[in-house]
């Protein structure tokens, strides 16, 4: 049982939802929706709103929404070819990599160091991808008290037994070079005194196995990963995104037909493997949930690969993170990391018990937020909907290393901007749609089973996690999976 909140806590959220109001009187006008579907017409001139009800926010259809969508753009894809003389080839190269986050970066790094000539096709620009808000860390068992056969078992256990083994072995076994190779790229990680790598627990693990770089792992991480592309002189083309996976007569993968997003041309890529790494579908909104995702998570990945005929795994198994913040309505919708977990936060139901470890899984932590919310113990925001309180200022409360803001310096600095003082005011949170654990079905090798020379990295990838990913495997699978596909991609390239 926890001690009462400062009386003044209300006072504050008070304060916090004036300032809220005054900004929203000045908020910019919005497009119409006439405005909107004019504006989608002109980049997409198949676009047809009345297709697209089937799949609108709220509209509940569940977990089979990917395979609704993709079933509907398969008729599309016809218009296109129509459309596209796919002999006119606009970019030859060896491999092509859709998809310019974590994943598409390092397997673009990898192809290029191993002679290949590749290139970036991605929809929005490098480094706008999920990779960046991944904010807790990056798993790896690197410390003597650990080991990668302890990783697999906590992996394994906390996706609830449903991984491929062949990929849940490569994740951890690959997962201490992975973290050596972003250190030696440049990942600022966090250190001890003694220069050693600093390592803390993340929710489901059994050993201090998260390596982070504050709160800003993935932008972090992102960061490196952009400046060795841009170093590299590796091509990106950006604002271009992958509309159709084009196949030779044996049925290999030979290129891809590209849409540019401004200008609404298409043209044509040549190229001898492909590799997709297009992230994730949070901005789907499945069920109507909110999400932790970037603007481009719209499950392209997925499309272009089941259109081609590749298979999909576990697409009804979708991860909701136990925290996305509710109140203060300033930061509605953003995710708080789930390292403001490891240092010390707890979550607490209206009447002030911490009902749960903090540190569960986070299907456990994200069902246990709905179970306190439906059975009468949420806490009520304005508007009416509920959450639990995640109570920040036990951080400081509960001891440990150092102040709120030397451990999460970002999201502090950014809830200060809105005049939200994390070490006194607890947010109120509910689960947003976080990631999507299926994906296009792959080899132990990162192959898809059906379609030669096509493989698939990131999260656009299923089965490597089961049911439910552990916090800081998803930074770790970007790495592992894309810097395999692009040594994998540049090895086979030469036999096409
Ligand atoms: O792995 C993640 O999804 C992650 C590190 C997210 C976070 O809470 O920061």
């Amino acid at each position: 049982m926890y001690a009462p909140y400062p009386e003044n806590m209300m006072e504050s959220i008070k304060k916090v939802e004036a300032t809220r109001a005054e900004r929203m009187a000045t908020e910019p006008r919005r497009l119409t929706a006439d405005e909107k579907d004019a504006l989608l017409k002109k980049f997409h001139p198949d676009y047809n709103p009345d297709a697209f009800a089937e799949i609108k926010v709220g509209a509940n259809k569940g977990q089979k929404a990917p395979l609704q969508l993709a079933e509907m753009l398969h008729s599309t894809s016809r218009l296109i070819k129509d459309k596209v003389d796919i002999t006119k080839v606009d970019y030859d190269v060896d491999v092509l990599v859709i998809g310019g986050g974590g994943a598409g970066s390092s397997c673009a790094i990898e192809a290029n160091k191993a002679g290949a000539n590749v290139m970036i096709v991605t929809k929005l620009r490098i480094g706008d991808a999920n990779t960046m808000m991944a904010e807790g860390g990056i798993q790896a068992a690197d410390k003597e008290n650990d080991s990668p056969v302890q990783h697999y078992l906590d992996c394994f256990g906390g996706g609830h037994f449903a991984a491929k083994p062949e990929l849940v072995k490569r994740l951890v076994m690959e997962a201490p070079d992975a973290i050596k190779w972003l250190n030696e790229l440049g990942v600022e990680f966090d250190k001890d005194a003694d220069g050693r790598m600093v390592t803390t627990h993340g929710g489901g693990t059994s050993r201090k196995r998260m390596h982070a770089a504050k709160d800003y792992s993935g932008a972090e991480i992102m960061r490196t990963l952009r400046d060795e592309v841009i170093n590299r002189g590796i091509p990106v083309v950006e604002f271009t995104s992958a509309v159709e996976l084009i196949k030779d007569d044996k049925g290999q993968v030979a290129g891809a037909v590209l849409l540019n997003m401004e200008t609404g041309d298409y043209s044509v890529a040549r190229a001898k493997t492909v590799v997709i790494a297009t992230g994730g579908a949070g901005r789907m909104h499945y069920q109507g949930f909110p999400t932790s995702n970037h603007y481009g998570a719209t499950a392209d990945g997925l499309i272009l690969g089941y259109r081609a005929g590749a298979s999909l795994l576990y697409q009804d198994s979708i991860q909701y993170h136990p925290t996305g913040a509710i109140y203060p309505s300033q930061i509605l919708g953003a995710l708080v990391t789930e390292k403001v977990r490891s240092v010390g936060a707890q979550l607490v139901n209206a009447n002030g018990e911490a009902y749960i470890h903090p540190l569960e899984t986070r299907d456990v932590n994200a069902s246990g937020v709905i179970r306190e919310c439906s059975e009468g113990r949420g806490v009520e925001v304005p508007g009416g909907a509920k959450g639990v309180w995640l109570d920040t200022p036990m951080i400081e409360i509960l001891g440990g290393e150092g102040t709120i803001e030397k451990r999460i310096p970002a999201m502090f600095r950014m809830y200060m901007n809105y005049g939200i003082d994390m070490r006194k005011v607890p947010i109120v949170i509910y689960p947003t749609l976080h990631y999507q654990n299926g994906g296009l079905e792959i080899t132990g090798d990162g192959f898809t089973k059906e379609i030669p020379n096509l493989l698939v990295a990131g999260e656009a990838a299923g089965g490597i996690h089961g049911t439910n990913r552990l916090m800081g495997n998803s930074l770790l699978d970007v790495i592992v999976f894309g810097r395999n596909a692009g040594k994998k991609a540049a090895a086979k390239y030469k036999d096409v």
